[in-house]
């Protein structure tokens, strides 16, 4: 058997592959097809846009598919990035975006720089008519300058004040623990089996 995570991000593809494993099947993502097309993200929603990419996959592979659609919502500047998260500065460069909300938030204070990492996961399935859906979230600070070099994305600049550290301060199994990703994929640990026909 076998699950495909339909994305390309691999620090996506590394936090699935550290808590989503299984001896009853093998997970794939798209870094094992290179060759597939880039999906564009059309949706308004993150619900939309994973659906997007996990019926894309599915339609291609005939395969059991999960995918994830995700972002930073930053209270002082109304919920943006948002969707928008991947390409916030342009092409999709984590450095440049990284720069770009840093620019953006120049002036607000500490105390005013509340954010939320927000990630939707859509499972779809050949024999399965309806998709399963989940959603985690987590809440923290933007710093004022970017700390750590694990993770990926805005992870050096999401600054969590019960641990002090940042996001990219985290091991990948910390980083799982408590993020939005990790509390999405543990929603759909306790789901999936009961809802999946292979
Ligand atoms: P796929 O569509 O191939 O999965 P992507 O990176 O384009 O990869 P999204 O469209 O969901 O995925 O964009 C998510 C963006 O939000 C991501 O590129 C980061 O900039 C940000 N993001 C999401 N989760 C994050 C996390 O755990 N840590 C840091 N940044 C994150």
């Amino acid at each position: 058997k076998e699950i495909i995570i339909a994305t390309k991000n691999p620090g996506k593809a590394r936090e699935f592959k550290s808590i989503f494993n299984d001896e009853d099947f093998t997970l794939k993502t798209l870094l094992d097809f290179p060759e597939f097309p880039e999906i564009r993200e059309t949706g308004k929603t993150f619900e939309e846009n994973a659906k997007l990419k996990a019926h894309a996959v599915m339609e291609r592979f005939n395969l059991p598919t999960i995918a994830d659609d995700s972002g930073l919502q930053v209270d002082a500047l109304y919920g943006r990035p948002g969707v928008y998260s991947a390409r916030y500065a342009g092409d999709h460069n984590d450095a440049a975006n990284n720069a770009k909300l840093l620019s953006e938030l120049g002036g607000v204070p500490k105390e005013k720089r509340t954010a939320r990492f927000f990630s939707t996961l859509v499972f779809a399935s050949p024999n399965n008519d309806e998709d399963l859906v989940v959603e985690g979230e987590v809440k923290g600070l933007i710093g004022l300058f970017p700390a750590g070099d694990d993770g990926f994305g805005y992870d050096p600049l999401f600054y969590l004040p019960e641990l002090d550290k940042t996001m990219a301060q985290l091991s990948v199994d910390e980083k799982n623990a408590i993020s939005h990703r990790g509390h999405a994929i543990q929603k759909l640990e306790k789901q999936w089996q009961d809802w999946i026909k292979w």
